[in-house]
């Protein structure tokens, strides 16, 4: 069955977006607006996984907000809003964590690495995490989901789950929608050369929001002096760039800064390894400084603007969330209904 393109992507409101969340997630979403009906979620309920001060989830919730629109996303395209608006995320869930299977959750890599060694301490949300996103997108029929490498996993677990209540409940999805399946099997959008941004401490750990280190990380709310900084401090090795792309190996922290390069210039890396071949860090170094400032100060500036303005944040995820409401209830009650509940 052919289903309708439609595109879902979600930012949990953690802390400050870094420059992973800008280059994996983000500076790609305006790509989509023209070409597809698109769904941008803040997902404040996945947030709420790990502790979240309340004050700050308020306001990080909206910082988020602030940074979809600074990032070039029109809120008359798409539909921008936060997940705990639209109650058929958390309805959708449940029925999704009754189609998981605690061995697929169990392989999942995020929980092992944000639960760490105290998984017996972490919350069940952790734990389940994967199937409420399965239903962030279902609950809308999603067919393209635009994320970071770092979520592919996710992603396939929800095609998993699709694939199972297209099977469980075939029988009745025939009688009631006369169709073959429910939900399709959302595909990911992963483009681009730095698709999965490392720290600039560790070459081997994504860069992210909750990192206790902020010199692990570029802010997109960064100011020049600050971005310099902490390009400047990033670990590198004592070596000059390579000639070639698979001249990187076991320079997991070169790599990330050519990668960040590429990127931002939006070039190929490979153009970009042959423009730096033989040069040393201390040389890149300034380039990408120049390059990450001039790249993110606009998208900064504009930040910084709309955050000064909250009741204008506040009433793009209200509008957004009725339109969004308008989408899922439906789905969810035909959901409701294959599954047997009475009232649907
Ligand atoms: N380092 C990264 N490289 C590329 N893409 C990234 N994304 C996040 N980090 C990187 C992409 O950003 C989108 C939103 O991510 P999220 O905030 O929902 O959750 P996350 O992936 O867990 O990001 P963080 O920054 O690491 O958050 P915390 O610290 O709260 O866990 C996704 O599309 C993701 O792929």
């Amino acid at each position: 069955m052919s289903f309708p393109e439609r595109v879902f992507s979600g930012v949990q409101p953690t802390g400050t977006l870094t420059l992973g969340n800008y280059l994996g997630a983000l500076s790609r979403f305006s790509d989509y607006q023209d070409k597809y009906e698109c769904l941008y979620c803040v997902v404040d309920m996945h947030a709420i996984t790990m502790w979240q001060d309340p004050k700050e989830l308020h306001a990080n919730t909206l910082g988020v907000t602030a940074a979809y629109l600074a990032s070039g996303l029109d809120p008359a395209k798409n539909i921008i809003f936060n997940q705990s608006q639209v109650a058929a995320h958390a309805e959708m869930a449940w029925v999704f964590n009754c189609v998981t299977r605690i061995g697929w959750l169990n392989r999942m890599t995020q929980f092992k690495e944000k639960a760490g060694k105290h998984r017996e301490n972490a919350s069940a949300g952790l734990y389940v995490y994967p199937s409420l996103m399965a239903a962030d997108i279902l609950v809308y029929r999603a067919t393209h989901v635009p994320v970071g490498d770092d979520q592919k996993q996710h992603l396939e677990l929800a095609r998993d789950i699709a694939q199972k209540f297209n099977h469980d409940y075939a029988d009745t999805i025939r009688t009631q929608t006369n169709g073959e399946e429910f939900f399709p099997q959302p595909e990911p959008l992963i483009e681009g050369p730095a698709m999965r941004v490392m720290s600039l401490r560790d070459g081997t750990k994504k860069m992210s929001k909750s990192d206790p280190s902020d010199n692990s990380r570029i802010n997109m709310d960064d100011d020049a002096d600050t971005i310099a900084q902490k390009i400047r401090k990033a670990k590198t090795d004592p070596d000059a760039l390579p000639s070639l792309e698979d001249g990187f190996e076991g320079r997991a922290e070169a790599e990330n800064l050519l990668g960040i390069y590429a990127a931002l210039a939006k070039e190929p890396k490979n153009d970009v390894v042959t423009r730096f071949a033989g040069q040393q860090f201390s040389e890149f170094k300034k380039e990408l400084t120049e390059l990450a400032v001039e790249t993110l100060a606009p998208v900064s500036n504009e930040l910084v603007r709309l955050k000064g303005d909250p009741g204008h944040l506040e009433s793009v995820l209200k509008a957004g969330s009725e339109r969004a409401a308008a989408i899922a209830e439906p789905i969810m009650k035909q959901t409701k209904a294959i599954v047997g509940f009475v009232g649907a």
